[in-house]
């Protein structure tokens, strides 16, 4: 009897140490899924308001999943704002974070630790799946499109990739999968330059009775190397029938995602979608001709939205959409005409992109339209359904990840990622105490109020109509009362605006 007594406390010690150490390292999902659209505004998508445009399968995830109305950006455009998703730090303390041509070498260097390399330490199989946007190669244009690029994806922790080199309007117009060109065609060797054009090779600006898909708007650009019948930006020779059709960009993506995941159903993986959706030029398949009332830019809304749907279907043909953790989100704000004729403008209607909160602003903004996004968590085993203002940055994504997968040490490079899990998790309302976004200025906010710093660049850009919110003076605007960013009260709340300097003053210098 003694002997059993003595042993109760020490089996109840045992299975109450081993209940935690279970909670502690197998509560975390088999798999985790990170959707970026690209340019999709905070107001796009109906779990955020919009009324014009339905997105069906976007809402059935809602409806087991949270929604987060303060999730930020930390860049108003695609190549800083995804750098800092994958290396956990602000684009604006590294040189060379912004918008990258079709042939710049990889922005993120293979030195550098990464979410993937994160997941591929805690055992997960990882994949970078459509938009890349983060260079390939080491230098800018030493990328050899005809054999084996050098350093790559694998570099920084993917163990398989299928990507877009940059843009839907920047050549080269082909997949590269594991760092070579997909369908390389040999009778037509690939040549990319963003310097000269290839002679002999029809141009958009000379050409425009080629342009048979879309045309540029005018002082856009956008008018160099034909492929497809659409002028993009960049040169290009070659390609054959490597080149990618525009209106299958989105069934490719979706293709290789699901594939993807139908490979691996028996082990836990990482992977990484970006879309092209619903970036210019903005191409949808003939299925979605019409559907949005919207044109193009709507249509495309609705293609990005099909792609989740894509998505949730293989996981739950397999069994794993419970167990697998999903977020949603979007690189940058919305932009109406970004360079091509697309009847966006026209088309837009009562339909508000920057959301139902008329947020100022949007792509290449300082205002919250440039980088206020859509976030949605699902994981239906655990995270219960609803909304959430918790204030989060797309950069705390490696640490949160890196905390719900027991990767407690993460390298001092990863300077500005914060675990926010609770927060992701729908535990906790609370979030970060700060976040710092960039586009011209940066800006720091604490979800009640924002301070942009003064800077010389013009307050309207015409050829987008983009509302950028530079000034050439302080400004400080109270997001709770006035989230449209139109009364600055810098003059009268010095205190505030020294307050948020100090705070900028303190991240540079970290
Ligand atoms: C801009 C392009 C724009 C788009 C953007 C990148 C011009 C005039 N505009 O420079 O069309 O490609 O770069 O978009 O060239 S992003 O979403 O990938 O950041
Ligand atoms: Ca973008």
């Amino acid at each position: 009897m003694f002997t059993i007594n003595k042993q109760i406390p020490l089996i109840a010690g045992l299975l109450l140490s081993s209940f935690f150490s279970y909670s502690q390292h197998h509560v975390k999902p088999q798999n985790v899924i990170l959707i970026i659209a690209d340019d999709i505004g905070y107001g796009d998508l109906s779990c955020y308001g919009a009324k014009a445009v339905h997105t069906p399968h976007i809402d059935q995830v809602t409806r087991k999943g949270l929604v987060f109305s303060d999730a930020h950006t930390t860049a108003s455009t695609c190549t800083p704002s995804r750098y800092s998703i994958f290396t956990g730090e602000y684009n604006w303390r590294k040189k060379g974070t912004g918008i990258a041509t079709g042939d710049a070498g990889m922005v993120i260097s293979p030195e550098q630790f990464t979410m993937a390399d994160m997941f591929r330490q805690a055992g997960y199989t990882t994949g970078a799946i459509g938009k890349w946007h983060l260079g390939l190669g080491d230098q800018q244009g030493d990328q050899n499109w005809n054999g084996f690029i050098t350093p790559g994806p694998v570099d920084i922790g993917f163990d398989y990739s299928f990507l877009m080199a940059a843009t839907g309007d920047r050549v080269p117009c082909v997949w590269v999968e594991n760092q070579r060109v997909a369908n390389h065609d040999a009778s037509a060797p690939i040549a990319v330059s963003y310097k000269e054009p290839f002679p002999g090779e029809p141009l958009g600006k000379d050409r425009p009775e080629l342009l048979t898909k879309l045309k540029p708007s005018p002082n856009h650009g956008h008018n160099q190397a034909i492929v497809n019948g659409i002028s993009r930006i960049g040169y290009m020779k070659g390609g054959g029938k490597a080149l990618w059709q525009d209106e299958y960009i989105a069934d490719t993506i979706a293709a290789r995602a699901t594939g993807f995941i139908k490979k691996h159903t028996k082990e836990p993986f990482f992977l990484y979608v970006g879309t092209n959706d619903i970036h210019v030029p903005r191409y949808p398949h003939r299925r979605f001709a019409g559907k949005s009332g919207m044109g193009f830019r709507g249509d495309a809304i609705l293609q990005f939205d099909w792609t989740v749907g894509e998505i949730i279907r293989t996981l739950k043909e397999n069994g794993l959409f419970d167990n697998t953790l999903l977020v949603i989100s979007s690189d940058n704000g919305p932009v109406i005409d970004d360079g091509y004729q697309d009847g966006a403008e026209a088309l837009l209607g009562d339909h508000k992109p920057w959301g139902p909160l008329h947020t100022r602003g949007g792509k290449y903004s300082n205002f919250e339209g440039g980088t206020r996004v859509p976030f949605i968590v699902s994981w239906p085993a655990h995270v219960k359904s609803g909304t959430s203002g918790a204030l989060i940055s797309q950069v705390d994504l490696l640490a949160s990840f890196a905390a719900l997968v027991g990767q407690k040490q993460l390298p001092a490079q990863v300077t500005d990622s914060q675990d926010q899990l609770k927060a992701l998790l729908g535990t906790s309302n609370t979030g970060r105490q700060y976040i710092i976004e960039s586009s011209t200025s940066l800006s720091v906010s604490d979800g009640e109020w924002k301070y942009i710093a003064p800077n010389a660049s013009p307050a309207f850009y015409e050829l987008t109509r983009t509302q950028s919110g530079n000034a050439s003076v302080d400004q400080l605007y109270h997001l709770k009362t006035d989230l449209a960013e139109t009364r600055n009260l810098a003059d009268e709340k010095p205190e505030k605006v020294a307050a948020l300097k100090t705070l900028l003053l303190k991240e540079k210098e970290k």
